[in-house]
C-alpha cells in the first residue's frame, strides 16, 4: 500500500495549462529546483502514464493524462470549498471508510477525502462485502464533522445519495434513481451503493464517513451479482470519464451539504423524492428482525420510509432492504 502522497506541484502545473509548453526555465524559477530535478520528475509522470512531450528550448507540453483519480487530477479539475482540502489517494487499500474512519480519529480534516484505485476489502452494509475491482470504479469516502444531531446522520446518506444520482445523470443521460435507503439504481440494477457510519456520544457527532462506491467502467460481474448489477459502461456501452463523474458529484456534495449545515435539509429532501424509485410503489421490505410489505408513502425528516401496511398503519422503518413488489 503506497501512503498518501504530497502534491506533485508539477503536475499541477501542467495540467493547469494542459496543450501548452511550459518551459523549464519558467518550472525550475517557480519551484527553485534544477532541470536535473525537472526531468527525472517528467520521467516519473512519464511512467506512471502521463503523455508529455519536450521540445529542446521551449519545454514540456502535457498532452494526455493516464485513466487515474489522482488528487492532482481532481483538484485542477474542480472548484471545491471544504472538499477536498485534504485528499488522502492510495492505488489500493482494504477500504476506503476503514481508513477514513482511521485517519478521523487522528484528527483529519472535515471534508477530507479517502480515494483508492480499488479496495480489496470493500464493505456494504450488516459485514456484506462490496466489489471494487482495480481502476473502473469510484470507491471513496468523505470525512464529515457535520454539526448535527445523531439522529439527524441518515440526513447524509441522503444527501450523498442525491449528489451521486444527479452526478451520474448529467455525465451519462442516464436515467438514474435512489432506492431507499442507500442504493442507486439504473434499469432496475444497482450501480453505486452509499455507506455511512458514524462515530460520536451523547454530546453529539465526532464524525461522520460517508462512503460511495460507483461501478463505472466495469464490463462485468461474478455470476451472483449478474442480475442485480451494472456499470455506466454497461449502460452507455461506451467508457465513463471517471474524473468528471467524480468531479461532479463533489461539487453537487457541496451544493447540497451546504443546505444541511444551513437548517434547509428540505431543499434535499425535494429532490430525493424526485429522484427515488419507491416512492409511491409496493415494497417489501426485510430488515434485521422484521419483514413488512406496503406501500411506500414518503420518508421524513431522519431519512425513515413511511410504510402504509396491510392493516392501514403505518409504519416508520429506520433501515432494512428493500425489494420493489411492482
Ligand atoms: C452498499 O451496501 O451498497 C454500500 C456500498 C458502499 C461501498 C463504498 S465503496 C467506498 C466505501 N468503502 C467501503 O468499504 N465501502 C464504501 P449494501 O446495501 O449492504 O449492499 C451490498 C450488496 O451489494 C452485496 O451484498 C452484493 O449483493 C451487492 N454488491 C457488492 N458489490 C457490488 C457492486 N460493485 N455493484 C453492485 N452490487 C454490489
Amino acid at each position: 500500500m503506497i501512503k498518501e502522497r504530497s502534491t506533485n506541484k508539477l503536475l499541477l502545473l501542467l495540467l493547469s495549462k494542459k496543450g501548452e509548453y511550459v518551459s523549464g526555465e519558467e518550472i525550475s524559477e517557480k519551484f527553485g529546483v534544477s532541470r536535473t530535478a525537472i526531468w527525472k520528475q517528467i520521467k516519473h509522470l512519464r511512467e506512471m502514464g502521463y503523455e508529455i512531450s519536450s521540445m529542446p528550448r521551449i519545454g514540456y507540453c502535457l498532452k494526455k493524462s493516464p485513466d487515474l483519480l489522482l488528487p492532482e487530477e481532481i483538484i485542477s479539475k474542480s472548484n471545491l470549498e471544504f472538499l477536498g482540502r485534504e485528499i488522502y489517494y492510495y492505488p489500493s487499500i482494504g477500504s476506503t471508510n476503514e481508513e477514513a474512519k482511521r485517519l478521523a480519529q487522528e484528527g483529519a480534516l472535515h471534508g477530507s477525502l479517502v480515494i483508492a484505485e480499488e479496495q480489496t476489502g470493500g464493505k456494504g452494509r450488516m459485514g456484506r462485502t462490496w466489489m471494487s475491482p482495480p481502476r473502473v470504479g469510484i470507491w471513496m469516502s468523505i470525512i464529515l464533522r457535520p454539526s448535527l444531531e445523531p439522529y439527524e446522520a441518515p440526513r447524509i446518506t441522503m444527501t450523498s445519495a442525491v449528489a451521486a444520482a444527479k452526478a451520474i445523470r448529467k455525465s451519462t443521460g442516464a436515467d438514474c434513481r435512489i432506492k431507499w435507503p442507500n442504493d442507486l439504481l439504473i434499469e432496475g440494477k444497482k450501480v453505486a451503493g452509499i455507506l455511512t457510519e458514524m462515530s460520536g456520544d451523547m454530546d453529539g457527532i465526532n464524525y461522520v464517513v460517508t462512503g460511495i462506491g460507483i461501478n463505472v467502467n466495469n464490463e462485468d460481474f461474478p455470476e451472483e451479482l449478474k442480475e442485480t448489477a451494472t456499470s455506466l459502461k454497461l449502460v452507455c456501452g461506451k467508457n465513463i470519464d471517471r474524473l468528471e463523474v467524480l468531479t461532479e458529484f463533489l461539487s453537487d456534495f457541496e451544493e447540497y451539504y451546504r443546505y444541511l449545515e444551513a437548517g434547509e435539509f428540505k431543499n434535499v429532501l425535494q429532490e430525493w423524492r424526485v429522484l427515488c424509485c419507491n416512492l409511491g410503489r409496493r415494497v417489501k421490505i426485510a430488515g434485521r428482525n422484521f419483514a413488512l410489505e406496503g406501500i411506500a408513502l414518503d420518508v421524513d425528516d431522519d431519512g425513515a420510509l413511511l410504510v402504509k401496511s396491510e392493516s392501514g398503519k403505518v409504519e416508520r422503518i429506520l433501515s432494512g432492504d428493500v425489494s420493489l413488489r411492482e
